[in-house]
């Protein structure tokens, strides 16, 4: 995962470096945090993060892409978790994937979710829930993709705010501490694009 070119260059960059002291107590998460703009399913990290539905039986997307990836076991496998609500998640193994598990997130239709001012309520517990799943997995690195942004509908900016903010609160809180690496893995221009733009907000380099 180090190797990928792009987060390299962040780091060349100088916007992820670690923090070395604690004056600016949100930037000693930096070097867990990472950008990139890639397709999910070739990351060698130990959990991937699938924007996936209620049914939890594939649809299009990173869904699709996860599941093809991924090989018919994995739908044989969500088969059995009887679905999942939006705001949760569940997590499976990988099979085919270069991943060791598979957090299956279901995140907020947009607009309906916003009629209800349910939106940033339902995408903030979907990244809760995938760190709690990954700590208590004993997962140590985790890459979410960009959910809800797509077939979903939510603002690229707003959805960013919302998980990186939600992030930096479970790693204050202290219950990240065994996590070693959260990347947030973009797929379009827009999200890598509101990544960077929120990322040294949320985790300021030093
Ligand atoms: N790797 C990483 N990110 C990807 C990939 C990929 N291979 N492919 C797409 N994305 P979406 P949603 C990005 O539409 O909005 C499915 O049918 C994409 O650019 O996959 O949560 C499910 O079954 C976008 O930024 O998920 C649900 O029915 C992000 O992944 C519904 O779509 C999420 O886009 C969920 O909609």
């Amino acid at each position: 995962l180090f190797e990928i070119p792009t987060l390299t260059a962040l780091y060349q960059l100088g916007k992820l470096s670690p923090c070395e002291t604690t004056e600016t107590p949100n930037a000693i998460y930096n070097d867990k945090i990472s950008l990139i703009r890639n397709d999910i399913t070739k990351l060698e990290v130990d959990a991937i993060v699938n924007a996936a539905n209620e049914s939890l039986l594939g649809g299009g997307g990173v869904d699709g892409a996860i599941h093809r990836a991924a090989g018919p076991r994995l739908v044989r496998e969500c088969e059995k978790l009887d679905g999942c609500p939006t705001g949760d998640a569940k997590i499976t193994h990988a099979y085919n994937l270069p991943c060791k598990a598979v957090i299956h997130a279901v995140g907020p239709v947009y607009y309906t979710s916003k009629r209800q001012n349910m939106h940033t309520n339902f995408l903030q517990s979907c990244y809760r829930r995938s760190l709690q799943l990954a700590v208590k997995h004993g997962l140590k690195s985790i890459a979410f993709s960009a959910l809800s942004t797509g077939i979903y509908g939510y603002p690229s900016e707003e959805a960013a705010v919302t998980a990186l903010d939600e992030v930096r609160g479970f790693l204050e809180q202290g219950e990240g501490d065994s996590l070693e690496r959260i990347v947030f893995c973009s797929f379009t221009e827009k999200d890598e694009k509101a990544y960077e733009k929120y990322v040294p907000e949320f985790f300021p380099p030093v």
